[in-house]
């Protein structure tokens, strides 16, 4: 599909930014997944010596299975260079991310990254933050209805999210559950939202990543990538 075809160009796009000697983050999701099979591909055919830290089981899975020495946050200072998908990207470069369950590790690599480079389809581009995507909230699932709860009065409409291949709900690499707050009508003030968020008791993290994208490469219908920079 075009989409794909999208995610791809964009995959391939910041694999050929990547240089020997990088320490990578390696973001989750079906984006993130073509830069690091790119990846793979060069560390196999040109010997490029890079490491990387995966954001979820399944980076690190992929990683693995196409060769890319894997390190964790304790063996290396900073990375260089850190690439993730998005579900939505603001005009401001600021992302809800989340859908892969994965938004906890994921904020943590990227935070350690000296670039951070985010990798989408248009269809991920928005005007307003929310008004396409739930925020995804990670959560103790003790506290699950107080969180609930919590967001209702803030205005939000959660949702805990079920497991499709698995009975009950979904349980992120941490073993907790996830809610997503929707906000039909888009989300006013997001620094001040993801402030709220982060102190709710038995939240652990949620999908609003403000002002960290360094680069955003966006990948049109039309083959072309658009370099989108802070
Ligand atoms: O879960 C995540 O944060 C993913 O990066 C997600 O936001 C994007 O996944 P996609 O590249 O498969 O659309």
């Amino acid at each position: 599909s075009a989409t794909e075809q999208a995610k791809k160009a964009v995959g391939e796009k910041v694999a050929a930014l990547v240089v020997s000697g990088m320490r990578l983050g390696l973001g989750t999701g079906s984006t993130a997944a073509w830069a690091i099979r790119a990846i793979g591909r060069r560390v196999r055919e040109e010997g490029l010596q890079v490491v990387g830290v995966p954001t979820s089981y399944a980076a690190e899975q992929l990683a693995r299975a196409e060769g890319i020495p894997l390190v964790t946050l304790a063996d290396v200072e900073e990375l260089d260079l850190a690439f993730d998908g998005a579900d939505e990207v603001s005009p401001a470069l600021d992302l809800i991310k989340g859908r892969g369950a994965a938004h906890t590790r994921e904020k943590v690599v990227a935070t350690q990254a000296r670039r951070f480079v985010v990798l989408v389809d248009a269809s991920k581009l928005v005007h307003r933050l929310g008004t396409r995507c739930p925020v995804p909230v990670e959560v103790l699932p003790m506290a699950a209805a107080p969180v609930m709860r919590q967001l209702r009065r803030m205005g939000a409409e959660p949702v805990l999210r079920m497991g499709k291949a698995k009975d009950g709900p979904v349980v992120t690499d941490q073993g907790f559950w996830v809610i997503d707050a929707h906000f039909p009508e888009g989300i006013d003030d997001p620094q001040a939202l993801a402030m709220t968020l982060s102190t709710i008791p038995g939240v652990l993290d949620h999908g609003l990543f403000l002002g960290m994208a360094t680069d955003v490469l966006v990948g049109e219908a039309n083959g072309q990538i658009r370099h989108m920079q802070r």
